[in-house]
This record gives C-alpha cells, structure tokens and sequence, in this order.
C-alpha cells in the first residue's frame, strides 16, 4: 500500500485500488470506493486532497513519463470530475453565508479542478463560493465582482507560462477594486514565480490546504 505523510489512513487502505480503476476507466469501482469512504464519513477534505488530487498528481507523473496516454489521463479527469460531483453535495450547508470570495481559472488556464475544489473548501467553511470555472476573461471576472460583491477574490494558476495572464487579472481586479483582498494558488508556483506577486498589495499566495483553511476559517489573512 502507498502511503502519503499525514494523510487519513482509511484513504490510505483504498488508494492503490481508487488509483488502478481510475487508470483503467472504472468509473463505477472509483464511485464505489468513494462511497464507501463517504460511508465511514471520511472528511471532504480528506477526499479531495489524500485520494482525488494525489491520484491526479500521479497521473500527471504518469503521462509526463509517457507511461500513460492522453487518452488515460483524460478518462482520469473526467471520472475525477464526475467524483468531486457526487461528494459535492455535502459541501453545501443550508444556514446563511455571510461572507462571499469568488474564485477563478485565469485566462487560458484550462485546469479547473484544483480552483474547483478550493471554492468548496470555502463554501465548506461557511462562505458563498461562486466558482468561474477554466480560462476566465477578465472581464467577465470583474462583471461578477461587480455583481456578488465579494469579500475575496480567489485566481487560480496551474501552468507556469500563464503567468502573464495572472498578472494581467491582477493588474484588471487591482485597477477597478483597489482594496479587495485576493488570494492566488494553484501548483503553477512549484516552479517559481512567487517574486511577481510581490508588487501587488493585498495579494497573498496561499499554498498549502491548511493555509487555505486559515484563512476560510478566519484564522489566517487575509
Ligand atoms: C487534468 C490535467 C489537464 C487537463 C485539465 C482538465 C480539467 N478539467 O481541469 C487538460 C487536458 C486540459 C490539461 C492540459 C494541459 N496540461 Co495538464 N494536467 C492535468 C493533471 C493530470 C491534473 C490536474 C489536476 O486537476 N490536479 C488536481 C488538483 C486538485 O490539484 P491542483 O490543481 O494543484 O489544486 C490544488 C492546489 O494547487 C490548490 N489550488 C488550486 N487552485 C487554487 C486557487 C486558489 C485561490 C487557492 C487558494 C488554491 C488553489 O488547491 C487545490 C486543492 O488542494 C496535472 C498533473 C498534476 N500534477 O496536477 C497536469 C499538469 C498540470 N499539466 C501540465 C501540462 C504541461 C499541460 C499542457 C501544457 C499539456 C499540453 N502540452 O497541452 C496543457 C495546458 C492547458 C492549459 N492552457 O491550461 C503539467 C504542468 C507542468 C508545468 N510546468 O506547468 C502537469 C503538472 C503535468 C505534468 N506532470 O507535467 N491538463
């Protein structure tokens, strides 16, 4: 069995068998797994970071070796995305929300996953999350601040060379909102980039789940 430091064990006795449906398509043993760990109550958090974004991580790995094909990794995403579906319900409590962030996939950024989750992470917290989804314009981004009124803005970056179009929302949502907070994560920044950010006030680069949770928590700035 593989093993991740800190992750839930019962999520840790699934995943090899999560990990090999996924890679093979099996969609209905991938529902099965999940919903046994729904069963056991293991916490929403636990399922998208220990078991939904680590087996996307290592199919990355996989493909990037061209041990698997485009073909697999895209079957993995699009059963990924039916899995975040079907927990998903959870993530949404009935009592009111009182504090609003609005997040989204810059320009040209096609990963709408990682975004997708940290905007339930939120809404778990108690926020109304209103998620944009891939390759956001700015202008549609600033249309809906403009319509929610948000008490945080959320951009996500996964590819390195979309920098420029984060900047370019930065640059959008800083000119037409001077003091709204905004937080920027997404695993573009393993490879740098973390010094561009540095010129903007008010914009915080979250990187970890538990950074994040701070701040959805109120424990954290911003
Ligand atoms: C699925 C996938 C795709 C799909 C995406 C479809 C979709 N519906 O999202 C498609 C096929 C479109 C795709 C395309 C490409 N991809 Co791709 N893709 C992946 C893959 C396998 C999984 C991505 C994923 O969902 N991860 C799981 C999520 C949950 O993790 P996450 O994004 O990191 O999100 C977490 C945190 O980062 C954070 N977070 C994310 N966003 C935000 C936002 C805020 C505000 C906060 C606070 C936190 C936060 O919270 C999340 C939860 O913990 C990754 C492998 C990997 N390592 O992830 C490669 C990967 C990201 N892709 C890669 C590449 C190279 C590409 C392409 C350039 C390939 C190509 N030649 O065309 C294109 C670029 C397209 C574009 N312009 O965006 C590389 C990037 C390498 C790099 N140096 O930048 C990776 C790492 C694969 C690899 N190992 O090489 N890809």
């Amino acid at each position: 069995m593989s093993e991740q430091p800190g992750s839930d064990p019962r999520v840790d006795s699934v995943y090899d068998r999560y990990l090999a449906s996924l890679l093979e398509g099996e969609r209905t043993e991938c529902t099965s797994v999940v919903e046994g760990l729904r069963a056991g109550e293991v916490p929403l958090r636990s399922l998208y970071v220990d078991l939904f974004q680590r087996a996307l991580y290592q199919v990355g790995d996989l493909w990037e070796q061209n041990r698997v094909s485009v073909a697999t990794e895209h079957l993995a995403t699009a059963i990924t995305e039916r899995m975040v579906a079907l927990v998903e319900p959870g993530v949404f409590g009935g009592e009111a929300r009182r504090r609003v962030i609005v997040v989204a996939c810059v320009a040209d950024e096609y990963h709408q996953l990682g975004g997708r989750m940290a905007a339930d992470l939120f809404e778990l917290h108690g926020w109304r999350a209103y998620f944009l989804g891939a390759n956001t314009p700015h202008s549609s981004l600033l249309d809906l601040i403009e319509k929610t009124k948000p008490d945080l803005v959320g951009l996500s970056l996964s590819i390195y060379f979309n920098l420029p179009s984060l900047l370019a929302a930065l640059d959008a949502v800083r000119a037409a909102h001077p003091d709204l907070p905004i937080i920027v994560g997404g695993q573009a920044f393993r490879w740098g980039g973390e010094e561009s950010l540095r010129r903007y006030e008010g914009v915080t680069l979250v990187k970890t789940v538990d950074d994040l949770e701070r701040i959805a928590t109120g424990h954290g700035s911003p």
